[in-house]
C-alpha cells in the first residue's frame, strides 16, 4: 500500500531512503536498506575516489537492488568522486552542502538519477530547471550539516515550488513521522539517524549506546559563525565550540576543531571529545535492530496512522 510515485523512479520497494553520512553509512548498512526494499545511500563525506570506488563494489557484492552514493559538495575530491560516479554508473546519485548543477548531465548521459538535498526552496526550483529527479528537502531537524528552516515548514513549500518528487527529511524516525511527512506533499522519507542504530551499521557500538541515550533537548547546533552550521549531540567537544564562539573565536578556529571529530566519534567511539552528529530524533531512538526490521516497522506505522486518518474523515467504511 505504501507505494509512491518515488518507488517507481528509482525501482525501490517502500518510499524510504536512508540518508548519506560520512563514516557511517558505508556498504554494509547501504546493502542491508536497499535488500529491505528501501533505498541505502553511501555516504562519502571527505573520502578519497579509491575509497568510494571500493565501497561501490562492496555494496554490488551485497546487493544486486538500486542503492545510491551521496557525494558532500564541500568536500575538496567533489569533482574527482563525482567522476568515480559517472565511470562506475552508480544508479543514484545524491549530494549535499551546496549546487550539484555543473554534474547533472554527466551523470544523466552515465544513467542515474540525481536527488540532491536543498534546505531551501530557491535551491529546489534552481535544481528542478536544471533537470534533477527528485528533491530531498531536509529541515534543521537533521544532524550534521544543517539549513534553517524546519521540516514541517519547509516540505510543503517546496512541494508547491517543483513539481518532481520531493524526499522529506529531518526530524523523521517513525512511521508517524512517514505518515506526517506524505501529508505535507512529500512521495518519500530519508531517515539518518535511525538508520544509525541499524544492526548492520558498522559505527562504533558506543555511537548507538550515545543515541539510544539521548532525550529531546540532547543535541546543539554549533559552528554558526563558519557559516556551516552542524547538528551534533551535545558532549564535551560541542561545549568546546560553544565557549569558543561565546568568545567570538575566529572561524579558522572553529573550524580547525572540527577537523577529524566525525571518524573520531563514529569510528573510534568517542562520543566525549568526537563529533556525534545526530538529529534530534535521536531522542526517538530506543533500540538497535536489522535495517529489515526498522523498514517494515515505519511502512506498516505509517499505514496504521493512514488508515486510522482515513477513517476520521468516513473513508473506506
Ligand atoms: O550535507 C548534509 N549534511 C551533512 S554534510 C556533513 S560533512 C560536513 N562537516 C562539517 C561541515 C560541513 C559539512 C555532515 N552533514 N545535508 C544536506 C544538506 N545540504 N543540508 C543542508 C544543505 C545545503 C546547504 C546549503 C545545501 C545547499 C546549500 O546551499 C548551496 C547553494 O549554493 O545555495
Amino acid at each position: 500500500m505504501l507505494r509512491t510515485r518515488l518507488c517507481e523512479l528509482l525501482g525501490i520497494e517502500y518510499p524510504i531512503v536512508q540518508g548519506g553520512m560520512a563514516w557511517v553509512s558505508t556498504a554494509e548498512l547501504v546493502a542491508a536498506v536497499s535488500e529491505a526494499g528501501g533505498l541505502g545511500i553511501i555516504g562519502t563525506g571527505n573520502a578519497p575516489p579509491d575509497w568510494v570506488r571500493d565501497q561501490i563494489h562492496k555494496t554490488r557484492s551485497l546487493t544486486s537492488k538500486p542503492f545510491g552514493v551521496n557525494v558532500m559538495l564541500l568536500s575538496p575530491f567533489a569533482d574527482e568522486v563525482m567522476r568515480v560516479l559517472v565511470e562506475e554508473r552508480v544508479p543514484v546519485v545524491a549530494t549535499g552542502a551546496g549546487n550539484p548543477g555543473k554534474y547533472v548531465a554527466a551523470l544523466h548521459a552515465a544513467g542515474a538519477k540525481v536527488i540532491p538535498v536543498v534546505a531551501s526552496v530557491a535551491l529546489a526550483k534552481r535544481l528542478e530547471r536544471v533537470g534533477v529527479d527528485a528533491i530531498v528537502a531536509e529541515g534543521m531537524e537533521s544532524g550534521g550539516h544543517i539549513g534553517e528552516v524546519t521540516t514541517l515548514v519547509l516540505v510543503p513549500q517546496v512541494v508547491d515550488a517543483v513539481r518532481i518528487p520531493v524526499i522529506a527529511a529531518g526530524g523523521i524516525a517513525d512511521g508517524r513521522g512517514v505518515a506526517a511527512a506524505l501529508a505535507l506533499g512529500a512521495a518519500g522519507v530519508q531517515l539518518g539517524t535511525r538508520f544509525i542504530c541499524a544492526r548492520e551499521c558498522t559505527v562504533h557500538p558506543r555511537v548507538k549506546e550515545f543515541i539510544i541515550r539521548a532525550r529531546d533537548r540532547d543535541t546543539v547546533v554549533t559552528g554558526r559563525p563558519t557559516g556551516h552550521p552542524v547538528r551534533c549531540l551535545r558532549n564535551k567537544l560541542t561545549r568546546q565550540f560553544e565557549e569558543m564562539e561565546a568568545r567570538c573565536a575566529p572561524p579558522e578556529e572553529l573550524e580547525a576543531l572540527g577537523v577529524g571529530k566525525l571518524r573520531a566519534a563514529m569510528v573510534d567511539g568517542d562520543v566525549e571529545y568526537g563529533s556525534v552528529m545526530a538529529g534530534q530524533c535521536a531522542a526517538m531512538v530506543r533500540e538497535v535492530k536489522p535495517a529489515k526490521e526498522i523498514i517494515l516497522e515505519l511502512v506498516t506505522q505509517a499505514e496504521d496512522v493512514l488508515r486510522r486518518l482515513g477513517r476520521l474523515v468516513g473513508e473506506g467504511q
